[in-house]
């Protein structure tokens, strides 16, 4: 057994990591730890695309290769360890792309439906929100009702999924050069579903056999999840549900309530937990809860599900992505509600321990030995009602067995790109001008999208703190979203006061305007109100006239799944330095990854990296924004003498 303090460096984390060991349940951690991961995959030189395989294709370690041994480290048809290697990647970002996109289209599915009147107990709760994206679609407002313009809304973002010619509308977002460079690399993607499709037929066995051509393939296909299927998702979900403001919080498996029905939503898409959250909180249910003993019903989230309704409606967090199996753990937990991507299938076994009744509601994710209800937008109301009834019939098969830990953080999230251009500029007159300006100042040195997963291979939560704590200290803005946001919040990093751990010159930011060093942007679809902020920051002016010219950089320090890699590809593509931690899926080629860290540079300008250590990624991260601010000859001037000094020499000289 590993010490806990080497799983996770979130006490009530290694509190039920210890409850798990004790009532001799196996969890991922300890998963992780007896099953090594297997070396030739990790590494990307396994092709398993067909029969006459799985061919592994590593290099030999520790001794040279002959030219003769180089030539004939092949697959049986030939393929090449470069083919292989840009092959299982440009499929991992397919795969992101696909799970993302499938998300967004789901979503303009309900939007329709919603628009149309077809979903009783949705309307749409963003009005100026959806009349501004009519606007920039081109749809006709006049008088019409707004049911009419969402729904002519909804019809051209459902048809962004099956377009098969053109451009996808909201590449017209990032900023006019970015998008001749698109079109110029033959990258600007045409209908998301396209993309996916050709990208899985080009890495067929036989087809496209050119690494460079692959890997620029798969730029093309990462780019229609972030300024497509992600994007599509994220406005939708905020014209039915409402965008979010800033709102208070608290997060970790502290929410859960000892003497109360306690519910869990696990997954993404928001449009059952918004449903259940109104069920939860309705007299007649809370009433039927206290004939069974219980107190109340305790409604709380898990994984981006959970910053969906977060941000929107202040819903307690139960915790990220390594927490789900501990929330059953502590053996005080009614229903565990799940829909897509992100649910482990370990939470079934583990289940088997306690009481909890594991809920799935998804007709696309069902899980073997799991409750199957499915989810009907017709009848949600009566859905949500039907599995908040199961849930507090469950509270009466509680077992002795119970403890939650008592840990709880406070946190304010809900920063998007429109509540932080309020936040900065006024109610009057919303404005990135600020955040602009104090770059240029140098008070703020430049901004750090720190994104995606946890990952058991790497102490949860840790390589996060690490490297967030590294950039605030160094004046870095750190924006998040997903399981390492939730990582920063439960450190206490997302609340004002954690300007204290920030340099002056972001303290002195964050003081005067009242806000985090560390800001919460949402769920991982929400990474498109990054990219979305990063274009509004080029169109303030002062900061260069594309993405590439920003002093910004991106992270994922503990990624795991392939919607991370599709984000990570349109960070990379949108002209943004990213790093990853962990492991590289592209390790064992080296021309592959000399492409994707390298020459990719020239290309979109921006590259990828991978550093595990999260503070030399941090330092990464910083050399790379003080190149850009050198080349916007930004690097001298006003505002130097907040910054420190000595740091930066140290970083130049590296
Ligand atoms: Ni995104 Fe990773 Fe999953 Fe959300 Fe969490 S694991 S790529 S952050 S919940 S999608």
């Amino acid at each position: 057994m590993v010490e806990k303090e080497k799983q996770s460096v979130d006490p009530a984390t290694q509190e039920m990591i210890e409850k798990a060991a004790q009532d001799g349940i196996r969890v991922a951690f300890e998963r992780a730890a007896t099953m090594k991961a297997c070396p030739i995959g990790a590494e990307g030189s396994c092709c398993s695309l067909c029969a006459m395989g799985p061919c592994r294709v590593m290099a030999p370690k520790g001794k040279e290769e002959t030219l003769d041994e180089r030539r004939n480290r092949v697959g049986v048809c030939g393929a090449t360890p470069e083919t292989i290697s840009a092959r299982n990647f440009a499929r991992k970002v397919a795969a992101g792309t696909a799970s993302h996109g499938d998300h967004g289209r789901f979503m303009a599915r309900f939007f329709l439906a919603v628009a149309k009147g077809e979903l009783p107990g949705y309307e749409i709760k963003d009005e100026q929100k959806l009349l501004l994206l009519a606007l920039e679609l081109g749809v006709k407002i006049a008088d019409r009702d707004k049911g009419e313009i969402a729904a002519e809304v909804a019809k051209l973002l459902i048809q962004e999924f099956g377009k098969q010619e053109g451009e996808l509308l909201f590449l017209k977002r990032a900023p006019e050069k970015r998008q001749r460079l698109w079109r110029e690399l033959g990258v600007s993607p045409r209908g998301i579903d396209l993309e996916v499709a050709e990208a899985l037929h080009r890495t067929h066995m036989g087809t496209d056999q050119d690494y460079q051509d692959l890997l620029d393939l798969s730029v093309r296909v990462a780019l229609a999840d972030g300024w497509g299927g992600s994007m599509i998702a994220t406005e939708i979900q905020d014209i039915v549900f409402g965008s979010p403001v800033p709102v208070a919080g608290k997060i970790n498996l502290g929410v859960l309530k000892e003497e109360e029905v306690n519910i869990i939503v696990h997954g993404h898409e928001p449009q059952l937990a918004e449903m259940l959250a109104v069920v939860a909180q309705s007299p007649e249910m809370i009433q039927y809860a206290k004939t069974k003993g219980a107190r109340g019903i305790n409604l709380a989230g898990m994984c981006c599900t959970a910053n969906e309704m977060l941000m929107r409606r202040g819903l307690p967090v139960a915790g990220n992505f390594l927490q789900q199996e501990l929330a059953v753990v502590t053996g005080a937990l009614e229903a565990m509600v799940v829909d897509v991507q992100c649910i482990m299938q370990g939470l079934v076994d583990t289940a088997r321990c306690y009481h909890t009744r594991i809920v799935t509601t998804d007709p696309r994710a069902k899980i073997q030995g799991a409750t199957h209800m499915p989810f009907d937008e017709h009848r949600a109301l009566e859905s949500a009602q039907a599995i908040v009834r199961l849930a507090v019939d469950n509270y009466v098969n509680r077992g002795k067995n119970i403890r939650i830990p008592r840990h709880t953080t406070p946190l304010i999230a809900g920063f998007t790109y429109e509540s932080i251009n309020y936040m900065l500029g006024g109610s009057f007159r919303g404005s990135f001008r600020p955040l602009n300006d104090n770059i240029i100042n140098g008070r703020i040195r430049g901004v750090a999208g720190v994104v995606g997963c946890n990952n058991p291979r790497t102490p949860h939560d840790a390589s996060n703190l690490a490297m967030v704590k590294e950039l605030i200290r160094n004046d870095v803005l750190v924006l998040q979203t997903g399981c390492m946001a939730m990582a920063s919040a439960k450190a206490g990093l997302m609340v004002p006061e954690a300007a204290q751990f920030a340099g002056e010159g972001l303290a002195s930011v964050c003081e005067a305007v009242g806000m985090p060093p560390v800001l919460h942007m949402g769920a991982c679809i929400d990474n498109s109100r990054i990219l979305i902020a990063a274009a509004a920051m080029v169109n303030e002016g002062g900061l260069g006239d594309d993405l590439s010219k920003l002093p910004v950089a991106g992270a994922a320090p503990e990624w795991m799944s392939e919607k991370a890699l599709a984000i990570g590809q349109y960070f990379v593509g949108s002209g943004i330095f990213t790093v990853f931690g962990v492991t590289w899926p592209t390790i064992g080629s080296q021309e592959v990854t000399e492409y994707l860290f390298r020459s990719f540079e020239d290309k979109f300008g921006g590259k990828w990296a991978f550093e595990p250590d999260p503070v030399e990624a941090a330092r990464l991260m910083i050399g790379h924004i003080d190149k850009k601010r050198k080349a916007l000859d930004l690097d001298r001037g006003k505002g130097r003498l907040l910054v420190d000094m000595g740091m930066r020499r140290g970083l130049d000289a590296a």
